[in-house]
């Protein structure tokens, strides 16, 4: 049996949710056109025959505006030091090293376990040229274990990574039980889903400055005198111009968010919902400490 920890990372929006999404064959993580889709850094787990990897989903690395910004960067950092490999994914028309990438290149600096490159989008009409010519845009910048491309749209190509990735995993027992799709809770998940949903159906900034707090969580398979799984959750934004488009006219944008959230929570959980959902503003919250940390966006051990 090989099992270990793979890190995905790259610069937001190359597609890195949209392959978890595809080697576990299920919608486990969040993804969007926008980008810093992701934040927080999600171990994902893949079971195969001979073989458990344990897949982390990372922020894309980009260039900091604020404290949140920070944090989904150092996050990714975070994950490098317990990574058998690490993925870089880039996309098929990639045609420079921009400054996102400097940062990842900068990112995996020190990283000793091996770093295989992988071009994704390879179903899109500007991959004609093949991946050839971004393999070598990229490896003339670090060294790479291997490389492959692949679409984690089509689902082709996303086999042949795990061939690719199972020589670098050590020899060794499962680390999670192969029931367990994700390591994290359901409390996370349901704020994921209800963030999946504002940034489906918000434009521009205002996505990018909504957080989810769930404030009380109560399933019935941990209150059984409950017939309904039972979700308080806020919406943060930072300025009550955000917070009139997040509830929108009467209250529609609001009842539309909660409605699709209720939707996938009872698909995901099984049980029937009551969503309880608020809107608050929270002014400058990408920028303070004390709310970063209350929503969860801070490193351990930082103060
Ligand atoms: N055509 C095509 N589009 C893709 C593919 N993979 C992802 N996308 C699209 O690219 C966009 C970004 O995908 P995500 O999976 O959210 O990207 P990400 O790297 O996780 O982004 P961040 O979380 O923001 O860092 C979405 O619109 C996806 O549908 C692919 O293989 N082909
Ligand atoms: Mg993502």
């Amino acid at each position: 049996m090989r099992c270990g920890v793979v890190s995905l990372v790259g610069r937001p929006n190359v597609g890195k949710s949209s392959l978890i999404n595809a080697l576990l064959k299920d919608k486990v993580a969040v993804v969007s056109p926008k980008p810093q889709t992701t934040r927080n850094a999600v171990r994902c787990i893949y079971n195969g025959e001979g073989a458990q990897i344990v897949f982390t989903d990372t922020p894309g690395i980009h260039l900091p505006k604020n404290k949140l910004g920070r944090f989904l960067c150092d996050s990714v950092k975070d994950t490098l030091d317990y990574a058998d490999a690490v993925c870089w994914l880039v996309e098929v028309g990639d045609r420079k090293i921009g400054a996102e990438d400097r940062e990842v290149i900068d990112a995996l600096a020190d990283v000793t376990c091996p770093v295989v490159l992988v071009v994704n989008k390879c179903d899109r009409a500007d991959s004609r040229d093949g991946p050839e010519r971004v393999y070598g845009l990229y490896e003339g910048a670090r060294p790479f274990a291997g490389h492959t491309a692949l679409s984690a749209k089509s689902g082709k190509g996303v086999a042949a990574l795990i061939g690719m990735l199972l020589p670098f995993l050590p020899e060794g027992e499962p680390l999670y039980d192969p029931d367990i799709l994700m390591d994290s809770t359901e409390r996370f998940r349901a704020g994921e889903i209800l963030r999946g949903h504002v940034l489906s159906l918000l434009r521009d900034e205002v996505p990018h400055c909504v957080a989810v707090e769930i404030e009380e969580y109560k399933s019935p398979d941990e209150y059984p005198d409950r017939r309904k799984l039972y979700v308080r959750a806020s919406l943060i934004v930072e300025t009550t111009g955000q917070k009139a488009i997040l509830i929108g006219e009467g209250g529609k944008m609001l009842k539309k968010i909660g409605q699709a959230a209720r939707f996938d929570l009872e698909k995901a959980t099984g049980h029937s919902a009551y969503l309880e959902l608020w809107v608050k503003v929270s002014p400058r919250w990408r920028q303070s400490d004390l709310v970063l940390r209350r929503l969860g966006y801070s490193r351990p051990g930082s103060r």
